[in-house]
């Protein structure tokens, strides 16, 4: 694990032992906000701390920044390992129980002594829990779902994770290999992935033995010549060393999905041929007649080569008989990033810092998106402050003489009743306006949606579903009606790329497609250390089957004006 990472979560855990004994909400808050910003940060810490450049860190002040030198120089913080030991670890689990609040599990603590994972089940069952103060009917309902996805949410990671622990494991074997690649559900960009499956061609006794020494290992599950496991952390890998002549096959095979597999056997069954890991062959005769590559796996079974996100036997195969593939968007097309957050409301940045980090990365524009008013533990903008944001931007637009762009845009609330939490007057002079519900979970939002998308200034709708990985399930939502709403106003519907997000998921995208509708992908960053995420949205983009005509950040930037400025007319 990073130093970043390890110190993110030591800070993240002062933050959660605080929030148990009571303390004042701020100093909960700046713990946080601090473990937020380093994990996101690509500079190593430690490196930081002796260039004593700590202050750049958004969120550090004094107080963080000595804990944070006392980790360089200990490995640990003493406020940490003091509260720790106040604490049951097992009870500190609990915490990452999605509804169930540090204030309740204080109070289940102490009145009715849980400690664990087993204390809280019995509780919840018992209805013990149900009698304390405070507690309704509907909050208990909700820790018990709240329950079933922690309980779900722990043997997989998301995709974002996995993806960072493959480069992790990938960079520490690489030297020894001469092909190596992932496969499995991580190639397809699944939205949350199981176990990470490496393949790799090559010289097979340095490649386990890297393998199986790679930093971070808590368990060799199995070493043998051409197979091995290890649990990095709680997370497994696979690794399987391949012939080279094989590497097509097997990256074929292990990619899946399993459905997409099952589909391509009975296919080949029908031309007489046999389909597995190690190659295609001649039912008859035995004769092996393709394995190298991908693309002639396919081609044997008169198909042209499927990308990786299709492969979920969801048509895909019909397709590609037909010809009929779609001409997905690819990773590189994006132009700009259509979902920020700055310093004006709870991001960690400034504009002109997220242009640069924006240029940088490729991009010719963006969209600021700050939270509007109603939205306070954000610091959302009323009226007259995105009134002087906007005087910022155009200033920032003028020094950068047309180079990069960045767009006037704003994150409005759509209040229950489906109203927007900003006047018309101060939208219309924006160039984005992304409308997310943020309030209501457990009630039908598809009127507040629709309402919201019948507003002329509104682009996009962010968030669609509202749900968050592991944590909550969306409101409910009439899809075909949202669907048909936003294809008949013109307002597009958000792939919002964080991790923690990726919503909407890629089966709705493909459904809202096939209805008509456009596409934005925005990484709701809050730090410029976030921005990576795009290639997560895109991912879910390519599972829904998109093209670059789909999504609306593939366009330069006066196509992206002139979507929203045609919904205006
Ligand atoms: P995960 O790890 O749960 O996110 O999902 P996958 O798709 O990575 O599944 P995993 O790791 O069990 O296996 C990797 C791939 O290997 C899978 O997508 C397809 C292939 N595979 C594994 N077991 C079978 C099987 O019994 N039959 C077939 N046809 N393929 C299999
Ligand atoms: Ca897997
Ligand atoms: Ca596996
Ligand atoms: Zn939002």
């Amino acid at each position: 694990m990073s130093n970043n990472k390890r110190l993110a979560e030591i800070l993240n855990r002062i933050a959660d032992f605080l929030e148990l004994k009571g303390e004042v909400v701020y100093k909960i808050n700046a713990y946080r906000r601090a473990a937020r910003a380093i994990e996101s940060i690509s500079e190593d810490i430690e490196e930081l701390c002796r260039q004593n450049r700590l202050y750049e860190i958004p969120g550090v002040g004094e107080r963080i920044a000595k804990k944070i030198r006392e980790f360089v120089e200990t490995g640990t913080i003493r406020k940490y390992e003091k509260l720790r030991k106040e604490f049951p670890e097992e009870l500190v689990k609990l915490l990452d129980v999605p509804y169930l609040g540090p204030k309740t599990l204080k109070l289940a603590y102490e009145k009715l002594g849980v400690r664990n994972l087993e204390d809280l089940k019995r509780v919840l069952e018992d209805g013990s829990l149900a009698r304390l103060p405070g507690m309704g009917p509907k909050k208990v309902e909700n820790i018990k779902k709240g329950l079933e996805l922690y309980l779900r949410g722990s043997d997989r990671m998301l995709l974002g994770e996995a993806l960072e622990l493959v480069e992790h494991v990938i960079s520490g074997i690489k030297e020894h290999c001469q092909k190596v690649a992932y496969a499995g559900s991580l190639r397809r960009m699944k939205e949350t992935v199981g176990d990470i499956d490496i393949l790799a061609v090559g010289e097979s006794k340095p490649i386990m033995d890297a393998f199986t020494s790679i930093e971070g290992v808590t368990e060799v599950i199995a070493k043998g010549d051409t197979k091995s496991s290890i649990l990095i952390g709680t997370r497994q890998v696979d690794i399987r060393v391949v012939e080279p002549h094989q590497w097509g096959a097997a990256l074929q095979y292990f990619t899946g999905s399993k459905e997409h597999n099952v589909h391509l056997r009975e296919l080949a069954k029908e031309k007489g041929l046999k389909i597995n890991e190690y190659g295609v062959f001649k039912v008859d005769t035995g004769e092996r007649i393709a394995g190298e590559s991908e693309e002639e796996v396919y081609e044997c079974l008169g198909l042209v080569w499927i990308p990786p996100e299709l492969r979920e036997d969801r048509g895909e195969i019909e397709a590609a008989m037909r010809g009929e593939l779609p001409q997905l968007l690819d990773y590189g097309d994006i132009k700009g990033d259509l979902h920020i957050h700055s310093n004006w409301s709870d991001g960690g940045f400034s504009i002109q810092d997220i242009a640069k980090a924006a240029e940088k990365i490729g991009y010719s524009y963006i969209a600021i998106t700050d939270h509007s008013k109603s939205v306070k533990i954000a610091h959302g903008l009323d009226e007259k402050r995105l009134l002087k944001q906007i005087e910022e931007i155009d200033r920032i637009n003028r020094a950068l003489n047309g180079r990069f762009v960045v767009l006037k845009g704003i994150e409005v609330d759509i209040l229950p009743d489906g109203s927007l939490d900003l006047s018309d007057d101060v939208l219309r002079e924006l160039d984005w306006v992304v409308a997310s519900v943020h309030t209501r979970f457990n009630e039908d939002a598809t009127e507040r949606i629709i309402a919201a998308m019948e507003n002329p200034y509104v682009t996009c709708i962010g968030h669609p579903t509202g749900r968050m990985l592991f944590q909550r399930e969306g409101y409910p939502v009439d899809w075909e009606k949202v669907f048909e709403a936003a294809a008949k106003t013109g307002t597009c519907l958000e792939i919002n790329a964080h991790q923690d997000r990726l919503d909407l998921p890629d089966y709705l995208v493909k459904a809202a497609k096939e209805a008509g509708v456009k596409f934005a992908i925005g990484t709701d960053a809050h730090h410029v250390g976030q921005l990576w995420m795009m290639k997560l949205g895109v991912g879910v983009a390519r599972r829904g089957w998109l093209t670059k005509e789909d999504v609306v950040n593939c366009w330069d930037v006066e196509r992206v004006k002139n979507f929203a400025k045609a919904k205006r007319r």
